[in-house]
């Protein structure tokens, strides 16, 4: 049975089979958690991320979907990059393109036979998606992944701030164990 747990954590630290990062299109850095997991994982990350194939004109990754690449100096192995949905108050299919980056995220994580994967609140810091709504989607599309997928054995939500942590605390004893 997978467990599902919400730490309080700067996610680069964390020694788990995946790290997932909040990136944005162009797989090349920013802010945030994006800046932090490069920062932490040395220049071999962006030169790897470089190396990934267009799918259009500075677009390596279209939002809503996700790629794989080492950890280089990171104490995970691998980095699931993947890219959340800007918020623009909900009508522009945000929440189905924020559950795809979980989906998405965990097939990858699958396929590699990787068995603990840490996620950041993926959109909910530069995006701007409210951390209520982000949260159950973010819990609810990774239990019902885990439910068919049954060898990744542990999530952790990595989370800066008291907010997104409670947010995740109240999520998580919501839902079936
Ligand atoms: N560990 C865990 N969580 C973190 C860390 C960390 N080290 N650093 C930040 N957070 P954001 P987004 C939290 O802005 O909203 C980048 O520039 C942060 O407090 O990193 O998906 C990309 O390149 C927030 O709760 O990601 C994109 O352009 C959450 O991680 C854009 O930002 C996500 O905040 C993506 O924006």
């Amino acid at each position: 049975m997978s467990v599902l747990r919400a730490v309080q954590a700067d996610l680069t630290t964390l020694a788990v089979d995946a790290v997932v990062n909040a990136a944005n299109e162009t797989l090349l850095g920013g802010g945030g958690v994006d800046g932090a997991i490069h920062r932490a994982a040395g220049s071999g990350l962006l030169a790897e991320c470089r190396g990934l194939p267009l799918v259009r004109p500075g677009v390596r990754c279209p939002t809503g979907e996700a790629r794989i690449t080492a950890g280089h100096r990171l104490k995970a192995p691998w980095v699931i990059h993947t890219v959340g949905p800007v918020w623009h108050g909900g009508g522009n299919g945000e929440a189905e393109l924020l559950a795809g980056c979980y989906r998405n995220a965990l097939a990858l994580a699958h396929e590699k036979g990787l068995r603990s994967v840490a996620f950041p609140a993926i959109s909910c810091g530069v995006y701007g998606y409210p951390v209520v709504e982000a949260t159950a989607i973010a819990v609810a599309t990774v239990h019902s992944v885990l439910a068919r997928t049954p060898a990744i054995e542990e999530i952790v939500f990595a989370c800066f701030g008291d907010a997104i942590f409670s947010a995740y605390e109240t999520e998580l004893g919501r839902q079936p164990a």
